[in-house]
């Protein structure tokens, strides 16, 4: 007896003992290990030990094997299938779950349309039943990853009551993926699509892809770089897309090609690729049906034209509209779209390239065909760590306009900072364009609010590569996981997302995710801090856009340099683009002009950007410009010493391989933030001629030092 009490005892201290398991990321947010909370554990087996879930197509057959994959982790135990009547879980379409339909009210049945769904408890046969209904397969997939959402997440099931369905039309990522297998700007491994080996060989890596999309309620993967490799039409590169299409379509994923504007000429051997001209028309064409006899539901093109060196129609003096409907007019018998991108600036333009986009497209709205949306990204420059809302959004009533951002982490230190993108992507979504009246919000514009004609979307830049745990960091999991559940409801809180995501990703101890959650939500703040404070931006280094490199003067092209965008000098810093400068304000409506050109109510994170000020312009603070700059640039870099310390401190909570894994990643964080801080406020002292302000501790070395430093073989420099 004493022997069995004394073994059972020892027992309980080597169970507690032991390590966490070790994880090494790859299984994202769904990794279904058992519920920790034995009395929630216990609850969530007895309502869910038996289960209906009828399934007749491969849709439904992915969702019940998640939803049996998922179970079984959870509660420990598998599941059974039993008649609804004696099931305390039900999941089929409306169709088939008999006399329960009449709890469905007709109104919440109109609201889900086609890929929303319903999740209910109700009560039948004495017993308490939840219900998870839609009137598709998509709906149920969608419905079923909600549901293991709720348990993996610890809510109570007892009186669940979701109506639940997309605000955006097209939730697609876009891969800058070339042939060759590198990614531009992609910082976790190379391609994830093995070229080589498809179609025949389908890696179970996409399954797995393709589960984690329809997770968050991704339904579209473009394939390929924006800067587009033609052989990607070429009939062996469509059978493989086919080979990926076919992998991905029961999960309700479309896949779509980012197509190089001059496909005719050096893919048809065409001497044009005018769109107005016949033979080219033709061409695109047939092309596209080639593609449709491949994939029957194939999503569209993505096209880059006229930017940064692509060909477009404006090459054959013909304007976005035009190049992108001679697309959309093949496409449109198939019901596949265009997405245009409007990231267009032109260094033989002599104008601010903050304004060229807006002053291209404008002029445009309306004259584009239904099936067109135009990809705008969140700022009007590129994907820098904090800009203004792009003036386009609310500008173009009469245009679809999608929002393009960036989840791999091209200007916010690539896959080794710490960054939880989702209180960027926010910001945008949340800013008052005021172009429709007050709370005219850009969520608002793209959820078609303004215009129920309009197709609406959000496309994200991937961050996803061969890395083991697909993002390179930890945490750059959060940041494929937020634009999802962001472009499916803009509305939601980057606060909310955090804490389903931590809670999936590691333990729902509250401990860990109160402390994690407040540094997720802080982080992005800090690396504007230590790179880019009050408005500053694109002054990254040029080589590889890594590291600082204000200094950065002498490109091809004026517009890629820092000193266009910082504009230092004896007199002060920041951009004027108030009427006095390139009256870029001028694109806003009113209401935001006069509040970014008052200094009054212009925020500080905004200054810079929109004004040139003296170095000794007196901030809010009562500090100086210039010691208000030092104090952020300090401030930045001490925020993730302090997020070491955070970390460091819940190492009980976190399994060994991931934990060590983002210390280490932390302690580089650390020491690139203080190169920034460095670099920057000695660079920005030669125009101030101030020294930094007593307390600071002084820069290691020199600004000499730090211009000579010199980073080869950085990742994300994709060859195509
Ligand atoms: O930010 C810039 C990147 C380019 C990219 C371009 C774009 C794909 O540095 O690498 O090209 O934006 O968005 O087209």
């Amino acid at each position: 007896m004493k022997l069995r009490l004394i073994t059972s005892i020892a027992l309980i201290i080597l169970l507690q003992a032991q390590p966490l398991k070790a994880e090494n990321g790859y299984d994202l947010w769904l990794r279904y290990l058992p519920v920790a909370n034995a009395s929630l554990r216990s609850q969530y087996q007895h309502s869910l030990s038996h289960y209906f879930f009828p399934v007749g197509s491969d849709r439904l057959a992915a969702a019940k094997n998640e939803l049996i994959s998922g179970l079984t982790g959870l509660i420990a135990t598998k599941p059974q299938m039993a008649p609804v009547a004696q099931s305390g879980l039900v999941i089929a379409t409306i169709d088939k779950i008999g006399p329960l339909k009449k709890i469905v009210s007709d109104s919440s049945l109109k609201t889900i349309g086609d890929e929303g769904y319903i999740i209910k408890t109700v009560s039948q046969a004495g017993h308490l039943t939840i219900l998870v209904t839609a009137k598709t397969d998509l709906g149920i997939l969608y419905g079923t990853f909600n549901l293991l959402r709720l348990l993996q997440t610890g809510k109570a099931i007892a009186s669940l009551n979701i109506v639940e369905y997309p605000k955006t039309m097209y939730r697609v990522l876009d891969h800058w993926d070339n042939p060759v297998r590198t990614v531009e700007r992609g910082y976790a491994g190379f391609s994830i699509w093995n070229w080589h080996k498809l179609p025949g060989y389908i890696d179970p890596r996409y399954i797995d892809y393709a589960r984690a999309n329809a997770s968050v309620g991704i339904n579209g993967s473009v394939l390929n770089n924006v800067n587009a490799n033609i052989q990607m039409l070429t009939p062996a590169y469509l059978a493989k897309v086919k080979g990926l299409a076919d992998a991905f379509r029961p999960y309700g994923i479309k896949v779509y090609l980012s197509v190089k504007f001059s496909s005719p000429v050096e893919l048809g051997g065409l001497k044009t690729a005018d769109p107005l001209d016949a033979d080219v028309k033709k061409w695109w064409q047939d092309k596209v049906n080639e593609i449709y006899q491949y994939i029957p539901d194939f999503g569209g093109f993505l096209v880059k034209a006229n930017s940064e060196g692509q060909p477009g129609p404006q090459t054959y003096g013909r304007s976005h509209a035009e190049g992108a409907n001679m697309l959309a007019d093949a496409l449109a018998p198939h019901n596949g779209i265009v997405m245009w991108r409007a990231f267009v600036y032109d260094d033989k333009v002599p104008d601010d390239r903050a304004k060229q986009a807006y002053n291209e497209f404008k002029p445009l709205d309306g004259k584009f065909n239904k099936n067109v949306i135009v990809q705008v990204k969140n700022g009007p420059i590129d994907f820098q760590p904090r800009e203004p809302f792009h003036p386009l959004f609310g500008a173009l009533p009469n245009t679809s306009t999608m929002l393009e951002v960036q989840l791999t982490q091209e200007y916010l230190g690539f896959s080794t900072h710490l960054v939880y993108e989702a209180p960027l992507f926010k910001e945008c979504l949340n800013a008052d364009t005021y172009t429709q009246g007050k709370k005219s919000t850009v969520a608002r514009i793209l959820e078609g609010k303004y215009n129920a004609e309009l197709i609406t979307g959000m496309a994200g830049v991937a961050n996803i590569g061969t890395d083991l745990n697909w993002c390179g960091h930890p945490f750059a999991q959060a940041n494929w996981y937020c634009f999802g559940r962001l472009a499916w409801d803009p509305e939601q809180t980057a606060s909310a997302i955090a804490d389903d995501w931590l809670r999936m990703t590691f333990t729902n101890d509250n401990r860990f995710i109160a402390t994690m959650k407040q540094e997720m939500l802080q982080s992005r703040e800090n690396t504007v801090n230590y790179m880019t404070p009050l408005g500053l931006h694109h002054i990254m280094s040029a080589n590889g856009h890594y590291g600082p490199g204000p200094w950065t003067d002498n490109m091809s092209r004026a517009d890629w340099t820092a000193v266009y965008y910082h504009k230092a000098d004896a007199a002060g810093i920041g951009f004027d683009r108030t009427r006095t400068g390139s009256n870029a304000l001028a694109q806003y409506s009113p209401e935001v002009q006069q509040y970014f050109e008052n200094l009054e109510t212009c925020p500080d994170e905004y200054l810079l950007w929109f004004h040139h000020l003296a170095w000794n312009y007196k901030m809010r603070s009562g500090k100086t410009l210039w010691d208000e700059m030092v104090h952020h640039y300090y401030m930045g870099a001490d925020s993730v010493k302090h997020m070491q310390q955070v970390w460091n401190s819940l190492e009980a909570y976190v399994d060994h391989e991931r934990f060590t894994a983002v210390k280490q990643l932390m302690a580089i964080q650390y020491e690139e933030a203080v190169r920034w801080r460095d670099a920057c406020v000695l660079y920005f002292q030669t125009f101030s001629k101030q020294p930094i302000p007593a307390g600071y501790p002084q820069p290691e070395h020199d600004l000499a030092y730090y211009r000579a430093l010199r980073f080869p073989n950085l990742p994300g420099q994709g060859v195509n």
